[in-house]
């Protein structure tokens, strides 16, 4: 793992095998294991990967469990800052480094940095230790109260599922950069915001250029000078123009990558380089404008999900799977129901998908939650700000959903979501917002949302078996919907059927391949002739695993590929309708 963003940067990759054992009774912090250098008896288990998988005595652990492992500091790392990142633990964690605590994160789906430096050993072996606990209940978010009693509709894996890596900077080093671009004529404007930490004890005089390149070569630079106080963060504004511009689209999913370097004395301290594409989204008269061309969203909302690995999904699966969405005719696809990984949102920009970025918020019951809760409302701001902090240069990401099918027929939601909402327009007024709603004419917060985003199951958990009645129901409602707020467009985002592979019916029965094909089939039709539906994501692009319940047979079947990737019968019939479907309407 070497995320392109970090070229430049010394970082060492903690990907691997980690002591590993599960700590049931919670005694683990009062008996000190993060003190321990000698870990006899703890077993093994991979990283990157959620343990469930990895032996069947923790397939259905649910609690705390505690990671070891060692790397090596090297001596030229002195007078240096070093950060240890995690890119997502779930659900909790809790870290030391030889022995000494250096910080904690709550959230399995975004990423958090700790300084370490003051805590190696330089020229040794240092030990790192960290404590998760995937516990669910009634504040974590998203909620649950065990294995099987989750307020949402997957399996429920714990452990670090996403890379860790230690990270070495000079001690004034860029910590952020946002790209946030434009479009004047045939020329790309960026307004780029540069972050600088200085952490030197004496005040210093930097120099910051900034070099975009395009796949070939440099197409413009830019410098700016600064004093670096110590102990502060700086943010510095740059705007450049790029003369005749290559934009970004589906089609065309052009890239330009900026390289950003501090100097002092003359000499490059630290560099960044951040990829981003030119592209405008805007909602007018009820379409999503991409480039100033109305668009329609075709594809499948799916699921971090893969035998063995849990909700690691690495790079091999990843291909495989943005292979089949192209075959498909796809261009679309929600990260239901928390922000994918950093590398499946970088295939993302290259493949030229639109993203509508789910923040982990699913299953906001308001007999569970309250929604007033200043608590509540603390995390999944910060959860939401981390995402978009990490995301927010994608082109791909197009819209924000900040929830899934939360209980918006109540007034009291609208206090959450506005003040998320809220708080979103502050880490990036540039996107439209979106939540997802299963409430549809008794939603009382659609006014909220730029975007209407509606999950339908007619045919499926209500008027089963019964496409005729379904059709016409979906086609009743969405008119209702739109005739309501006739300014805003409609995505249909999640319609489906389970279908056990081997199934066949004719006619087609529920629970058949036959079937799925069908209901996907009536439904597409009636997305076509209503001009303010602007797109349809099938649920689900893949079958996934989730808790026992009399609901599910181990998956939720709604896929249209096996959980190991083979076609049922409605992939056909689908890229018919895909590819028959073009992305500017
Ligand atoms: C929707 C949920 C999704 C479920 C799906 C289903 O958003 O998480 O998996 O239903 O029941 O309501 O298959």
């Amino acid at each position: 793992m070497l995320f392109d963003a970090e070229l430049g940067r010394e970082i060492v990759d903690l990907s691997g095998f980690w002591h590993f054992r599960i700590d049931p009774q919670k005694k683990g912090e009062d008996e000190k294991w993060f003190e321990q250098t000698s870990f006899k008896g703890w077993d093994k288990i991979y990283a990157p990967a959620s343990w469930n998988e990895q032996s069947s005595e923790y397939m259905w652990y649910m609690g705390t469990a505690w990671y070891a492992r060692t790397f090596y500091a090297s001596e030229s790392w002195s007078d240096r800052l070093v950060l240890l990142g995690f890119e997502g633990v779930n659900y909790k964690a809790k870290v030391w480094v030889n022995g000494i605590f250096v910080g904690e994160h709550e959230g399995g789906f975004t990423p958090f940095m700790l300084r370490v430096e003051n805590t190696l050993k330089l020229g040794e072996r240092n030990v790192v230790v960290v404590m998760v606990d995937d516990t669910l209940n009634k504040k974590t978010v998203p909620p649950g109260e065990g294995m099987n009693q989750t307020y949402f509709d997957f399996f429920h894996y714990g452990g670090i599922n996403r890379e860790v890596y230690v990270l070495v900077v000079s001690k004034t080093y860029i910590k952020d950069v946002w790209v946030r671009t434009n479009i004047k004529d045939s020329d790309g404007i960026l307004d780029i915001d540069i972050e600088a930490v200085s952490e030197f004890e004496k005040e210093r005089f930097c120099k910051v250029s900034l070099k975009i390149f395009d796949e070939n070569e440099l197409v413009a630079e830019s410098r700016v000078s600064y004093m670096a106080s110590p102990h502060t963060s700086k943010t510095l504004y740059q705007k450049i123009t790029l003369k005749s511009a290559k934009f970004w689209s589906p089609e065309s999913p052009y890239l330009y990558t900026l390289r950003t370097s501090i100097f002092y004395e003359d000499r490059e301290i630290d560099r960044k380089e951040t990829r981003f594409g030119i592209r405008t989204v805007k909602i007018e008269n009820g379409r999503i404008l991409l480039n100033g061309r109305s668009v329609f969203l075709k594809g499948c909302a799916r699921h971090e999900d893969f035998p063995i690995l849990g909700k690691a999904v690495h790079g091999a699966v990843l291909r495989k799977d943005f292979g089949l969405m192209k075959e498909l005719g796809c261009n679309s696809f929600r990260t239901s129901h928390y922000p994918y990984s950093r590398s499946h949102l970088d295939l993302a920009d290259e493949y030229g998908f639109l993203v509508i970025l789910e923040m982990p918020t699913c299953g906001f019951r308001r007999t569970i939650e309250r929604f007033d809760d200043p608590e509540i409302i603390e995390k999944v701001k910060q959860m939401t700000r981390e995402a978009i902090k990490r995301d927010r240069n994608r082109p791909s990401v197009i819209m924000y959903s900040l929830f899934n099918e939360p209980d918006s027929s109540y007034e009291d939601f609208r206090i959450l979501l506005k003040e998320v909402k809220e708080d979103v327009k502050k880490t990036d007024p540039s996107r439209p917002i979106t939540f997802v709603t299963d409430k549809h004419m008794s939603d009382v917060c659609l006014d909220l949302a730029d975007v209407l985003c509606h999950n339908f199951y007619f045919g499926w958990y209500t008027l089963s078996g019964d496409l005729g009645a379904a059709e016409k129901t979906l086609s009743e409602t969405l008119d209702e919907i739109h005739k309501k707020f006739p300014d805003k467009p409609i995505i249909v985002t999640e319609f489906g059927a389970d279908a056990i592979e081997g199934i066949h019916k004719d006619p087609p029965e529920m629970w058949s391949e036959e079937y799925q094909a069908e209901l996907i089939k009536t439904y597409w039709k009636v997305f076509l002739a209503k001009d303010f539906v602007v797109g349809g994501h099938i649920w689900n692009f893949a079958d996934f695993r989730v808790g026992q319940s009399i609901w599910r047979t181990t998956l939720n079947r709604k896929g249209i590929f096996t959980r190991t990737r083979d076609p049922k019968s409605a992939v056909k019939v689908i890229k018919e309708l895909f590819t028959s479907t073009p992305t500017y309407r």
